[in-house]
């Protein structure tokens, strides 16, 4: 009985491992990000710093997964070991292990709270922004959508609404191949905004405009999401970031400001009036 233990002790880290390396093809790794010229779905982010968050994913990840295994290797060695003996061994501590095993760990935590710190300042200290960053919509979260005020096409983004600003909801528009900004609020609860395939989450918070920046170096229809359990309608919070390259995306910004401006009688119309029984030669006086 006591091997059967030992055997089930030593078998789920093997397991765990095998599974780890299996995820990738079975899908259970990063979300797909685009298709690529060959016709390969790109599990790379679109995002510049979204990479440089699954290279720091990746280099925690190989140390976790050495600490991972010696720690198994350790754990079997010692199961091995003490099925064989019948009675327990006291054992007194031992300082120099214990320096060892508290120094070792603390230098790799320190070794990860530095190196992370790079891209850390590039998603939050304003001063490491990336150059030209264009604010390009204030997105503001409620139960259960996502409302998008953008500024009217050729004007900046301002801080209180202004009377020509555009509105939508659930569908932001964003220019490709350039770094944008959003400035994020809370109606209500706290939401958190998600964009799985740039590696973008941030908490919106009621009474905070927080500035979250992004790139999509590939145009596409990318996921955005709310990753805060927010009320019985979170599920309802899906939303799309259309990316396209800049010209494609200040056409569509002017079609959309055309669209909410007309009154539905514009001159795109006509073919409609003309369609209409011609209302000059039914006047009510001379109807019969
Ligand atoms: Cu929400």
């Amino acid at each position: 009985m006591k091997w059967v233990w030992v055997g089930l002790f030593a078998l789920w880290p093997v397991a765990a491992v095998a599974v780890l390396a299996a995820s990738p093809g079975l899908g259970w790794w990063f979300p797909q990000s685009y298709v690529d010229e060959a016709g390969a779905g790109s599990l790379e982010s679109v995002n510049p710093l979204g990479r440089e968050i699954d290279h720091l994913f990746y280099v925690i990840l190989v140390i976790c997964g050495v600490v991972f295994v010696l720690t198994q290797i350790g754990l079997a060695w010692a199961l091995f070991g003490a099925a064989g003996r019948s009675r327990a061994r006291y054992l007194h501590g031992n300082h120099v292990l214990e320096v060892v095993w508290t120094l070792i760990p603390a230098a790799a935590l320190f070794f990860i709270a530095f190196y992370q710190m790079g891209a850390w300042a590039k998603f939050r200290v304003e001063s490491y922004y990336p150059e030209g960053v264009t604010p390009v919509a204030e997105v503001t979260a409620r139960m259960y959508e996502w409302r998008i005020r953008y500024p009217a096409p050729g004007k900046p983004l301002m801080d209180t609404p202004q009377p020509d600003d555009l509105y939508a909801v659930n569908e932001l528009l964003i220019p490709a191949g350039q770094p944008v900004l959003i400035q994020l609020r809370s109606e209500d609860v706290q939401h958190s905004f998600s964009l799985p395939q740039f590696r973008i989450k941030q908490d919106a918070l009621p009474g905070q405009r927080i500035p979250v920046w992004f790139q999509a170096d590939v145009p596409g229809e990318y996921v955005l999401l709310c990753q805060e359990l927010c009320g019985w309608g979170h599920y309802k919070m899906g939303g799309v970031v259309k990316a396209a390259p800049p010209e494609e995306h200040a056409a569509a910004m002017a079609a959309f400001a055309a669209e909410r401006r007309s009154d539905g009688v514009t001159v795109e119309n006509d073919e409609v009036t003309a369609a209409l029984p011609d209302t000059d030669s039914t006047e009510p006086g001379e109807r019969n």
